[in-house]
């Protein structure tokens, strides 16, 4: 089977840098994918992007050695088994916030033996290889997202989950779920929350990955301890750079924009 290079640099304990796509476009996948990252997720929660689409920008992303991932739209075992037919390597899975919903999880990306997959791999086995039934168990990632206070009430047993590879902090829902706002430099209650969840995973030799406002503050949380980063999105990154083309040709004068989220 094809190999999973995310998984691969983890256990080398070499730095992971991923990127995150929510514009519905397999050319765009190409760009960003074509950039040097590590892995590349494409977002089916909050990005604009159905199945149709993602299943394009795989195929896209499938150009580049980087690992293709997904965040799936929901906790739905459907929509996680058919993005793993579609070719995902690792799965995201939004608010993982008790145990039985981090087990269920794992079942869907796990074909029986370890799990309750149902077979049908179609993309995956052209991108994975013909041995990808035998080895997806062992080549395919979950990771839970940690977004909520029930998620830091259970945090010891949800990570307990046998199966799991690892977890992916959500900042923002973590605040709102703590009752302060999102931002891209989180307070004192997110922060010692965010440090939290990282220990935990560290001690129990897990992936622990975060959502991140930009390249710098993906730095300072490699910096911190954490193996994957992702330094924003597409819309963010096209934004930015648009942006401040309108910058630089109106001499300097201020653009009046809207960054996507
Ligand atoms: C969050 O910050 O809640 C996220 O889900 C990041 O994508
Ligand atoms: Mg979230």
């Amino acid at each position: 089977m094809r190999p999973n290079l995310l998984k691969q640099k983890f256990l080398a304990g070499e730095s992971i840098v991923n990127a995150w796509l929510s514009i519905p476009s397999s050319y765009a996948a190409e760009v960003v994918a074509s950039q040097g990252f590590d892995s590349v997720t494409v977002d089916l929660q909050h990005g604009m992007i159905g199945f149709d689409s993602a299943v394009g920008m795989l195929q896209a992303i499938s150009i580049t050695s980087a690992t293709p991932l997904v965040r799936s739209p929901s906790r739905d075992p459907n929509d996680i088994m058919r993005l793993l037919d579609a070719g995902a390597y690792g799965v995201i899975c939004p608010a993982i916030d008790t145990p039985q919903m981090a087990a269920d999880f794992v079942a869907a990306c796990r074909y029986p033996g370890k799990g309750t997959r149902s077979f049908g791999p179609a993309r995956g086995l052209l991108y994975g290889g013909p041995d990808y039934f035998s080895k997806a168990n062992d080549v395919i990632q979950a990771f839970a997202m940690i977004e909520s206070k029930e998620a830091l009430d259970n945090l010891d047993a949800i990570l307990a989950t046998p199966g799991l590879d690892g977890i992916y902090i959500g900042p923002n829902d973590l605040a709102l779920s703590l009752g302060v706002a999102p931002s891209a430099q989180p307070g004192e209650i997110v922060e010692q929350a965010i440090a939290r969840i990282l220990d935990a995973a560290l001690a129990r030799g897990l992936l622990a990955g975060i959502f991140c406002s930009d390249g710098d503050a993906a730095r300072r949380r490699l910096e911190q301890g954490f193996h994957l980063v992702t330094p924003g999105n597409d819309a963010n990154a096209l934004a930015a750079a648009s942006s401040s083309r309108v910058l630089a040709a109106r001499g300097g004068k201020q653009a009046i924009g809207v960054s996507g989220y």
